[in-house]
């Protein structure tokens, strides 16, 4: 089998790294540059291409460093400069790529550009912000208004998310040649692409209509206001003139789109239109929320698979998909999407990877996802951190119309914190993060769940993932191949074909703790073919299948892989 060209972007696994919970180097129990730089080759080990780092910028970390008050040097709580370059080098030497994450829907209040800004009506830099006597009754995304006023002038700013994450007028072309010189500053510094914070949210209805309020609130949402707005093509085909256009290396760019659409994905992403290499849109994260995000309601497997299947038909042959289950913002994928009980936390675990990895599109590892780590224990309000978790139940609190009990509960299910819990490198007591206190609670599950147990232990989950991301360097069809969803109404299993012109692969996947039998649904023609087929991957590592296809039979949580060439 000829393999996949490396130089192709499409073929590449991205791992992303939060920075603050992956690895702390001078114990004051925040991770840091330095103690990402002691992991390289287990990165490389795992065989991921590319790394995209969560912010590491100077901030205030009123948002962990998605509140930026300078783009162009690293906060001292990371490290510093030098230190990122030499991660860029040694990620070089690997073979491997550095992603950066670009904050510029909103900077932090204390950049300069703010104090600038906010210092008064006639201030230069006044208007690279959004400004305005009256506010409307927007709601921001970590809740309360999205408009703040500023004793300074007595005018309110505009901040989709904290009040001290201010909103940056894109509408000044000032402000968006500022934007493009910071990012060419990194691309020359030897960073290969950038991974876009709410990148969708840039370009607002300028007349700010006021929107319709929650019951029993005086704001509202107003996503409809500043979603995929007028001008978002304009601005990042913009973008793309004025950074990216003409360098030797590709870079890879993917846009981070809350409430993103098929459509609009489709203009964001056709290389011929010269915006985005990928987005990262939200409908399958969203199946199983209600009213908020602490409304939980209860997903169902067709579902994620309609969600998961709509895009990869939406996309083929136009635009690209990305890949995720997880990342900074969303609770553990095993726990969430599989069966994080004892029983079941290592098949389930592989087998999410094995139907997520063999979609179409680029996968995306967050960090821990490849051990297998799940949601820890959280029961009291003290065990939190995050700035949206907080304001809710603040919010919570003093309107008074909600049980606390209960949304704890419904906190500890799904908080961001809990994708940004220590990762676990090995049993001791620090878990191998850090020799200090570590700034969010580690999982107590890290005594059996860690990286020193798994790596070089062929059951492992990231000996698993290992031989996933491995595929498809080797397999030309898992990234070019088209999809295929069966059995789409099936409650419990997930089965698709992936085909070119010269091969095909059968996936089938039990979620579930049952033992499921059934035919599936191949063309008569085709089913005994499928009977000889190898396993070329399988979550349940040294069993073999208990049937051939297309006759199934798969045990709890199983997960296998066929492939057969065609002619
Ligand atoms: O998140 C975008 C966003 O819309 C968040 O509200 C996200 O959907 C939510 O946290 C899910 O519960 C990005 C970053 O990924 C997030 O970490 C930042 O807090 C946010 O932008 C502001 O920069």
């Amino acid at each position: 089998m000829s393999g996949p060209d490396p130089q192709d972007w499409r073929r590449w696994v991205v791992y992303q790294i939060y920075p603050r919970s992956f690895a702390d180097s001078d114990g004051n129990g925040v991770g840091d540059l330095r103690g990402i730089l002691a992991h390289v080759d287990y990165l490389h080990e795992l065989g991921v291409d590319v790394v995209w780092l969560s912010p590491v910028f100077r901030s205030p970390m009123d948002d962990n460093g998605y509140d930026i008050s300078d783009y162009q040097d690293v906060d001292p709580l990371f490290g510093t400069l030098a230190d990122l370059d030499e991660l860029i080098a040694e990620l070089h030497a690997r073979g491997m790529k550095l992603v950066l994450d670009l904050v510029v829907n909103h900077t932090s209040d204390e950049h300069p550009w703010f104090i600038q800004s906010r210092s008064s009506r006639d201030n230069p830099r006044r208007d690279w912000y959004w400004w305005r006597d009256k506010p409307t009754n927007w709601e921001s995304h970590f809740f309360g208004p999205a408009w703040t006023r500023d004793d300074t002038t007595g005018q309110y700013y505009l901040h989709l998310f904290s009040a001290k994450q201010p909103d940056l007028n894109w509408e000044n072309p000032e402000v968006r040649q500022a934007v493009y010189a910071m990012m060419r500053w990194w691309l020359d510094r030897g960073v290969d692409g950038f991974r876009m914070d709410v990148i969708n949210m840039i370009s607002k209805d300028t007349s700010l209509p006021e929107t319709r309020p929650r019951p029993g609130s005086a704001y509202g949402p107003a996503g409809q206001y500043f979603t995929s707005g007028p001008r978002n093509h304009e601005f990042l085909q913009e973008m793309y003139r004025e950074v990216f256009a003409g360098r030797d290396a590709h870079v890879l760019t993917v846009g981070e789109m809350p409430g993103v659409t098929i459509r609009d994905a489709v203009l964001f992403t056709d290389p011929a239109r010269h915006e985005l290499d990928m987005v990262f849109q939200f409908q399958h994260v969203q199946l199983d929320i209600g009213a908020n995000k602490f409304d939980l309601l209860p997903l169902k497997l067709p579902d994620l698979k309609a969600a998961m299947a709509d895009w990869q038909h939406g996309l083929a042959g136009r635009g690209w998909n990305s890949l995720y289950f997880g990342n900074h913002d969303q609770p553990r994928s095993v726990s969430r999407f599989g069966d994080d009980s004892p029983a079941h936390r290592v098949a389930s675990a592989k087998t999410l990877a094995t139907v997520l990895h063999l979609h179409r599109g680029t996968p995306y590892v967050y960090q821990g996802d490849e051990l297998g780590m799940a949601n820890s224990p959280f029961t009291a309000l003290a065990d939190f951190r995050d700035i949206e978790t907080l304001s809710f139940y603040a919010g919570a609190e003093a309107r008074g119309d909600v049980d606390l009990p209960a949304l704890l509960l419904a906190m500890a299910r799904m908080s961001r914190d809990q994708a940004r819990t220590p990762v676990q490198w090995d049993a001791s007591p620090g878990a191998g993060f850090t020799t200090g206190t570590p700034w969010l609670a580690i999982n107590p599950d890290h005594t059996q769940v860690n990286a020193a147990v798994e790596v070089g232990d062929p059951g492992s989950v990231f000996e698993h993932y290992r031989r996933l991301i491995a595929l498809r360097h080797q397999d030309p069809v898992v990234t070019d191949g088209d999809f295929e969803l069966l059995l789409p109404d099936h409650p419990t299993i997930w089965a698709f074909l992936r085909r070119t012109a010269g091969a095909e692969l059968l996936v089938a996947a039990n979620f579930s703790a049952e033992v499921t039998a059934l035919r599936l649904p191949l063309a008569a023609s085709q089913a005994g073919d499928w009977a000889a087929a190898p396993v070329v991957l399988t979550s349940l590592t040294g069993e073999t299948p208990l049937q051939p296809p297309p006759d199934l039979k798969l045990r709890p949580w199983e997960s296998v892989v066929w492939r057969r060439a065609r002619s």
